[in-house]
């Protein structure tokens, strides 16, 4: 059942722990088989090495996509010594076997997460390598396969007490089968996300763009350059500084142009900001307060740019103008004379801006203490979101609209008549809007305009009745969307009472039977989207 073996295939991109398995290798008297860089680390440790070529009479070739990849190195893993004619066909041919396959694959997702582009991302596509492994795995009967260092000590007791167990042997082959599969995974994943982007073939309906193949690194480095310490954190007694990555496009590489220094606090709320006003292709504007907009708006068709961008910040503004004060107010188009005026009005603490014109410019520059950022050309949002929790963080995917994607395309509409004309484009500004409205989130919205935000709040009925009583008579008339499902009809029938015209909402709650059905009584129309849009 154990199984000694006589030759061993090495072939390795991590190379910790090669030294010490070569000469417990050696120590054994196995012969040592392996590929470039691999036998030339283990013949500089001073071990005699058998390259690959010598068994193949190949070169290694194409830059080294061939190396491994050929029959004699193949049949030598995949013969099976109980079959007869195995034994005979390798004889024929002159192959001797491999008992100990020793392989780790190329460093693709590190070299994913290092930010290599493209051509470089797939060159270190391993396919010698999968092979070899999967190879040895399937033959576990014969031969023992080994996929990380750590296994390596393990492996040399047993060969030093007699050879490799069966049992060994079978953990190891299952542990390579995953490991390959993972691998295939990660490599699946980013050509579904990059390639195919490229490509221009991976639009989606919008409304799933973070798919479930998205995968994140098993191991994740936040590594950020002070850029500067800040008076103070949330609270004066709190220390803070604000860190940028290297690769940073977003609020802390944005350049001040004008006003005191950011504080922590209008940070965090120019980022929410950005992701606000970032998510409309429509010029748009966004108002934040604590995080959470009071207001989010964008421009009817056929304004001039200038007009369009002012006009979107006045319907923003009209919504919650109480709130507004001492917002931090971001605009997704360059800010206009025209905006500038009005905004020049309002008490502001931050304006953040792709660009500004220059006499709009010069109108908010004559206030001393309103903040103007610049961001940077093209402010990427961020692709993974991270999250401190005691003892270490959170990761995942943002979560993203595609900015052009018609969204009711990919709805169910589940009570009363479709919506038409102004009420689509409500209703899909309306779910845009409410992603950037922390849960429980319940936004109303009409003419492109929100006109009455529950944010925040413990249970979905409140958030309904918050967000009826900001929007006051504008609640008639107006259509609404909720960030996650009604779990129960109340907080719908919050709505409809106050006289909403149309809902949009993940759907997906046990009791939706009852939901749809006081839509039904009501005669509203309501669209199921099947996503949710959670935001804490
Ligand atoms: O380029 S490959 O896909 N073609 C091969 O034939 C091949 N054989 C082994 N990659 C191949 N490998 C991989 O090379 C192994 O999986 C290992 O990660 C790496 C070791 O190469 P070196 O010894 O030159 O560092």
């Amino acid at each position: 059942e154990r199984i000694e073996p006589k030759r061993a295939l090495v072939s390795v991109s991590d190379k910790s722990g090669l030294t010490e398995l070569a000469a417990g290798l050696k120590a054994a008297g196995v012969e040592i088989v392996s590929t470039g860089s691999t036998a030339k680390t283990i013949r500089e440790a001073g071990f005699d090495v058998t390259d690959v070529q010598q068994v193949t009479g190949f070169p290694e070739s194409l830059d080294g996509r061939v190396k491994t990849l050929h029959p004699g190195v193949h049949a030598g893993i995949l013969a099976d010594r109980r079959i007869d004619d195995h034994v005979r066909q390798l004889e024929e041919l002159g192959i001797a076997p491999f008992e100990l396959i020793v392989v780790n694959l190329y460093p693709f997702v590190e070299t994913v997460a290092s930010g290599a582009d493209a051509p470089a991302i797939i060159e270190q596509i391993d396919i010698g390598g999968p092979a070899l492994v999967r190879a040895s795995a399937k033959n576990f009967a014969n031969a023992t396969i080994v996929t990380s260092p750590a296994d390596y000590t393990k492996v040399l007791e047993e060969i030093a007490g007699g050879g490799v167990t069966l049992s060994t042997r079978r953990s190891l082959a299952a542990a390579a089968f995953q490991h390959t599969s993972s691998y295939d995974q990660a490599v699946g994943a980013w050509f579904v996300s990059h390639i195919a982007e490229v490509e221009g073939a991976g639009a989606g309906d919008g409304s799933t763009a973070a798919t479930a193949s998205d995968t994140l690194p098993t191991s994740f480095t936040l590594r950020g350059t002070q850029l500067a310490t800040l008076r103070y954190g949330e609270n004066s007694h709190q220390v803070a500084a604000v860190y940028g990555r290297a690769d940073g496009r977003g609020i802390a590489q944005a350049e001040q142009l004008h006003g005191k220094e950011m504080s922590y606090n209008n940070f965090v709320d120019a980022d929410a900001a950005l992701r606000a006003a970032f998510d409309h292709t429509a010029p748009a504007v966004a108002i934040i307060k604590h995080a959470n907009p009071c207001g989010i708006a964008v421009a009817p068709e056929g304004l001039a740019p200038a007009e369009a961008i002012a006009e979107a910040h006045r319907r923003a503004h009209a919504c919650d103008p109480v709130s507004a004060y001492g917002g931090v107010v971001a605009a997704n188009r360059e800010v206009s004379p025209e905006m500038a005026k009005t905004l020049s009005k309002i008490f502001t603490e931050v304006v953040i801006a792709p660009s500004f014109a220059p006499e709009a410019l010069e109108v908010l520059s004559a206030k001393k203490n309103i903040r103007l950022l610049q961001l940077p050309a093209n402010p990427a949002l961020e692709e993974r979101e991270v999250r401190q929790i005691s003892g270490g963080f959170l990761v995942q995917s943002a979560d993203r609209f595609e900015p052009n994607a018609s969204l009711i395309e990919g709805w169910t509409l589940v009570a009363g008549a479709p919506a038409a004309g102004q009420t689509v484009e409500d209703l899909e500004f309306a779910w845009r809007a409410c992603r950037a409205v922390k849960s429980n989130a319940i936004l109303l919205a009409s003419d492109g305009a929100s006109v009455g935000v529950g944010m925040g709040q413990v249970n979905r009925v409140d958030s309904c009745h918050l967000a009826v009583s900001r929007a006051g008579e504008r609640a008639a008339g107006s259509v609404a969307a909720s960030d996650a499902f009604f779990p129960f009809a109340d907080g719908l029938e919050v709505l409809l009472e106050a006289g909403v015209s149309a809902v949009v909402q993940p759907g997906g709650s046990i009791r939706d039977e009852e939901v749809i059905a006081a839509a039904e009584k009501a005669g509203v129309t309501m669209y199921f989207t099947g996503e949710r849009h959670f935001f804490h």
